[in-house]
């Protein structure tokens, strides 16, 4: 009997090795463990064999291998069956025009997750907010009546109902500081809509990730010093940055912070219209009249806040020449990002 075990499990490695698709597969498997297999006539056999104990466990064993090699050839059969009918679907399927590969994170996704990670853990909660606001927030909780000129630097598209797509991440201040009042420490990411003309540095859509501390005691050195820790983490060094006196009316004093353009060195570029710096993160300090409108107590609490350019960040830190990329959909741009 065990001669015979061992020249059946001999042939039947053979036989498997030159099985190439699951139909002869399936007809090696009736061939040794079928009705009229070798299986049963290893079975029958048994009334013949003296220790029969001994003789049971060694057919039994063949049987448990023949299976488990079956199994095993069946699953790898499989796959490789899918895996042509894959490629043959591709040959015919004209959309199919890509090698079939694993997507990518979008530039401003990878971006956001990365300042995200940084204000995390400097104890910042990240907010969510809508697109579609009401003039309240969008301006008129940001000290923006109707009819201030600071309107014009903001067009944007209203609906019938008169909500608008939101120009910018401060429109949610207002909510934020009434859902938490103070102390705050919150960052806001979103996307944003203006009606603009675009260029190599100006989209109608773009991502801005707004910020707000409020706390006893707070100046523009704390201002600072999160402005700086933030770029200094997302470039992994010191980047050259200037500080200038804007204009908006939701803080005072307020800063333009604009970054040296990464793409030309400062020598002027179109990513820079030519200037060497790029408006990147506007900041000051919220206005009286906005924490009031906010619920807070301004007797007690001061605060910053700044209003990142995300989708410029992108630019700068991907060295991405041209905005209009990050919406153009364009694989072979979007692709690039897949090792990041
Ligand atoms: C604002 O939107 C203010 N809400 C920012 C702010 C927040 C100031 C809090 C003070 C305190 P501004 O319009 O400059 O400001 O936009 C802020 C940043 O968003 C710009 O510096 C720029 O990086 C980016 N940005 C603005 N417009 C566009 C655009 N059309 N395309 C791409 N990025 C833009």
């Amino acid at each position: 009997m065990k001669d015979r075990i061992e020249a059946l499990t001999a042939s039947f490695g053979a036989s498997l090795a030159e099985v190439a698709d699951l139909d002869a597969l399936e007809a090696l498997r009736v061939e040794y463990l079928g009705k009229r297999g070798h299986l049963t006539e290893l079975m029958k056999g048994l009334r013949d064999v003296a220790d029969k104990k001994a003789a049971g466990q060694l057919i039994n064993s063949f049987k448990v291998d023949v299976e488990a090699k079956i199994a095993e050839r069946e699953t790898a059969l499989y796959e490789e069956a899918i895996n042509a009918q894959i490629r043959r679907a591709k040959k015919y399927n004209p959309t199919l025009t890509f090698p079939r590969e694993m997507g990518s994170y979008h530039p401003i996704t990878l971006a956001t997750r990365e300042v995200e990670a940084i204000f995390e853990s400097m104890g910042f909660t990240i907010e969510n907010y809508a697109e579609i606001v009401g003039d309240y927030e969008c301006f008129e909780a940001l000290n923006i009546p109707k009819h201030h000129p600071a309107r014009d630097m903001q067009d944007t598209y209203y609906l019938e109902n008169g909500q608008l797509l939101k120009t910018h991440t401060s429109a949610a201040q207002n909510a934020i500081m009434k859902k938490y009042g103070a102390p705050l420490r919150a960052i806001f990411p979103g996307r944003c809509f203006r009606n603009e003309s675009t260029d190599a540095c100006h989209e109608n859509t773009f991502f801005q990730m707004e910020g707000m501390m409020i706390d006893e005691n707070i100046s523009i050195s704390n201002l600072i010093y999160f402005m700086k820790t933030m770029l200094s983490e997302v470039f992994n060094r010191d980047v050259k940055v200037r500080l200038r006196p804007g204009f908006f009316p939701f803080v005072e004093p307020g800063f333009e912070l604009d970054i040296n353009c990464e793409i030309c060195g400062g020598d002027g570029c179109p990513s820079c219209k030519n200037s060497g710096w790029l408006e990147l993160c506007p900041c000051g300090m919220i206005h009286p009249n906005v924490l009031r409108e906010g619920g807070i107590d301004t007797e007690k609490y001061t605060g910053f806040a700044f209003g990142l350019g995300l989708t410029r960040l992108a630019m700068m830190r991907y060295g991405i020449k041209d905005i209009r990329d990050f919406n153009s959909g364009s694989l072979k741009a979007l692709s690039q990002f897949k090792s990041i």
